[in-house]
């Protein structure tokens, strides 16, 4: 734009020949009207939620650009959006025309025939079966203000299965409740107020770029970085102190900091006395320990124990940056417990710079009763983790039908073998979405929908405490519609019209509610993102906590789980978030060839006879596959690892592997929790 301002100038600058000038005034006001720069927001699964300037010329977006209004987004994007026009928005694998299959093939069918079939579908479903043998499925593909519209579809029906728990986070939530009475994370602007940082099982250089910019900030402003994390990641590399510690044994890791420091006397008596609940129990089950075993189930030695703890008690005020590697095993809620109790036993809660910080609620800021949960008197949940599992035992009524929005279960859920059995074997399976993915090969019907280039609504961020507008930048591509639209034509030909029926702006109005009482218009939220959390608000920062107690709560004891050795499968199986792509989303074209890459530390290679780049057997008590191996020295010798979304139909899910089991705590999915071992292949 600057550029096209630039050229502005000069051209009408030329006034020494008045035709020259009158051509020039037509050709600029030919390109105003042309060219046009619309306020939008990523809205993928990532904690960014940009928000983005895309600018239009003739029709056609040609450029996204981080808006400068955002304070974290800040003029910049990660190179999935900058690549998103190319590799995802007008991509030719997009998919633009409703989808019947029949015989096992996509065919092309009008808006009509499509919603007319699903329509009829669901309504002999709700008549033969009753609405719970529905099962609505909402994935993470889109986490924007008007996806709630779709439950309220749903409760209007009658209310039908939907699903609890999580495939992504809500192992720490739980646990953080309990600890806190409610989970206030620090806003990412906070953390340049810390001294020292801890980065805990999570990868922001990869996950999260705008908070990797701040992070990397604070280090140059002096902060010093620890990462915690089995493999020396891209995150890992600019850690002033970096830990390996075994898997799934963060809870020792931190419990031994805890003991170090009060056996150096280096806690806050003050903030334990005032302003906590069951320190004296808390330290009876710490004793149980002794730091010998501690160091030996992590797996780190005693002085690196000591190193950290005094980086982490004389950097007050020092913050926990806790990522999702932690959440991923079954008892990853200890771990949160276990950086809560560090975090209040040096006092470093309330106060800027410190805390333990693990992602926002992207929906805080929006009225959910629009949902109409009171309508949906018939709804019952299956888990989410086991969602293969349970269908397949579900009876009723069994689930006949399932409706899918912005998800790829079949691909991102453990053990997807189990959950594609589980598809198969539901009557009809409707998917909204915009590419053709694993799920799809296992649905019927398919209904195209817009992006955050087509649409207009609102989004809230699970990485800050930003609400940003999303709005349409050109048409829709092709026949696709808005998933609003797509449930208020559905509410149509099932008689509950009234009930869903109005504009967008209308919902978003309603859902933003409790954002326009804080005096915001709503004309200005559609035009620009808002900050709705100061960034100086620290949270606790009363000393009130929202437990039981009005304190803070240390967990009294734990059931320690069985570290034995598996020895069969004696390898953990790390499947990351990937850097060049979001959830499982991939560019069709990267994964035709090949095979999947698993890395492992040489000495594993060496032991199992096998060289790097070589193909072998990857196993579990799931499934196997083919992988080609290659060497990394900077992944522990018990961890094996990869990355997360690959296609099945390309050989290259790893979810196959994975078992599809529930955390302890927060009914989460302990991916990282399946062994695996390597098999040399004997070729003839
Ligand atoms: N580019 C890109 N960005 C994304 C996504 C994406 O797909 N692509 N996905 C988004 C989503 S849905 C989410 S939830 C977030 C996740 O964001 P992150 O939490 O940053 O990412 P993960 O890759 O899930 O895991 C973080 C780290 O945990 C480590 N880890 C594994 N086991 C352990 C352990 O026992 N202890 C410790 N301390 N660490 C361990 C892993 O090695 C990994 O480096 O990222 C979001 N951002
Ligand atoms: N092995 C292993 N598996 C994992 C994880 C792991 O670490 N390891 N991480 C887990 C985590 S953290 C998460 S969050 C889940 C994610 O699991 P899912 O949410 O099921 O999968 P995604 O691929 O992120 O997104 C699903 C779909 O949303 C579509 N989509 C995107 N935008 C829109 C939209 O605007 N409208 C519609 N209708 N569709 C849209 C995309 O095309 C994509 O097909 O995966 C989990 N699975
Ligand atoms: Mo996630």
């Amino acid at each position: 734009m600057n550029k096209f301002f630039y050229n502005l100038n000069e051209r009408l600058n030329i006034l020494n020949n008045p035709s020259v000038y009158i051509i020039n005034i037509l050709s600029v006001y030919i390109e105003v009207i042309h060219l046009k720069n619309v306020v939008t927001a990523c809205t993928r699964d990532c904690p960014g939620a940009c928000s983005i300037i895309a600018q239009v010329d003739n029709g056609k977006v040609v450029k996204l650009s981080g808006n400068p209004e955002h304070k974290l987004t800040a003029g910049f994007l990660c190179k999935n959006t900058t690549n998103y026009l190319e590799n995802y928005f007008y991509s030719p694998k997009r998919v633009l025309n409703p989808l019947l299959k029949e015989n096992g093939r996509w065919r092309k069918i009008s808006w009509d025939k499509a919603l007319n079939i699903a329509a009829s579908r669901i309504s002999e479903v709700v008549e033969e079966y009753g609405s719970p043998s529905i099962l609505y499925y909402q994935g993470f593909g889109a986490r924007t203000a008007l996806q709630l519209m779709n439950k309220r579809f749903f409760n209007l029906l009658g209310g039908v299965t939907t699903t609890y728990g999580t495939v992504c986070g809500g192992i720490g939530h739980a646990a953080m409740e309990e600890d806190f009475g409610v989970k206030v994370p620090h806003d990412p602007f906070d953390h340049l107020k810390s001294n020292f940082i801890v980065i805990w099982g999570r990868n922001p250089a990869v996950t999260d770029v705008h908070l990797w910019r701040i992070l990397k900030k604070a280090k140059r402003n002096g902060t010093k970085l620890a990462v915690i994390d089995p493999v020396k990641t891209k995150t890992a590399n600019k850690a002033d102190i970096f830990i390996q510690p075994a898997p799934g044994s963060d809870h020792y890791l931190a419990m031994g900091i805890i003991k170090i420091i009060l056996k150096k006397n280096l806690q806050n008596q003050e903030f334990i006395e005032n302003y906590t609940k069951n320190f004296s129990s808390f330290k009876t089950m710490l004793n149980k320990f002794s730091l010998k075993f501690i160091s030996s189930r992590c797996d780190i030695n005693i002085s690196k124990l000591n190193e950290l703890t005094l980086a982490y008690t004389q950097g007050k005020p020092s913050s926990i940056v806790a990522g999702w590697g932690v959440h991923r095993y079954k008892q990853g809620h200890l771990a949160f417990h276990m950086m809560d109790a560090l975090a209040a036993v040096t006092g470093n809660i309330g106060i800027s710079g410190g805390g333990v910080t693990r992602g926002f609620e992207e929906y805080q800021f929006f009225d959910l009763s629009v949902e109409a949960d009171e309508k949906g008197l018939n709804s019952r949940k299956l888990s989410m983790p086991q969602i293969g599992e349970d269908i397949l035992k579900t009876d009723d009524p069994p689930i006949k039908l399932i409706f899918l929005v912005s998800a790829n279960p079949v691909n991102l859920n453990p053990n997807s073998l189990k959950v594609k059995k589980a598809f198969e074997s539901v009557d009809f399976v409707i998917m909204v979405d915009h590419f053709l993915n694993d799920t799809s090969e296992v649905a019927d019907l398919f209904l195209p929908a817009t992006t955050f280039l087509e649409e207009e609504d609102l989004i809230g961020s699970f990485g800050h405490g930003w609400v940003s507008p999303v709005n349409p930048a050109v048409p829709p591509q092709g026949e696709v519609k808005s998933e609003f639209e797509i449930f208020q034509l559905l509410s149509k030909r099932l008689g509950f019209e009234e009930e869903m029926s109005g504009s967008p702006k209308k919902w978003l109005e309603k859902l933003a509610a409790p954002i326009l009482e804080s005096s915001i218009g709503f004309y200005e939220l559609q035009r620009r993102p808002v900050e709705m959390i100061s960034a100086d608000k620290i949270p606790y920062a009363d000393g009130k906590f929202k437990t039981e107690s009005g304190l803070f709560e240390f967990i009294e004891d734990f059931n320690q789980e069985n570290s034995g050795k598996n020895e069969s499968f004696p390898l953990y199986l790390l499947s990351v978030s990937p850097q060049n792509w979001v959830g499982s989303v991939i560019p069709e074209f990267e994964m035709v060839d090949g095979l999947l890459d698993v890395e492992v530390h040489p000495l594993v290679l060496e032991e199992k006879g096998l060289v790097d780049g070589e193909v072998v057997l990857l196993e579990s008590t799931e499934g196997k596959m083919e992988v080609r191996v290659r060497e990394n020295e900077d992944i522990r010798t018990d961890f094996i690892l990869t990355y997360r979304g690959g296609w099945m139909k390309y050989g290259k899910n790893i979810n196959i592997l994975t078992q599809d089991m529930l955390s302890e705590k927060g009914e989460g999915t302990p991916y990282y929790e399946t062994h695996v071992r390597l098999k040399k292949l004997n070729k003839a």
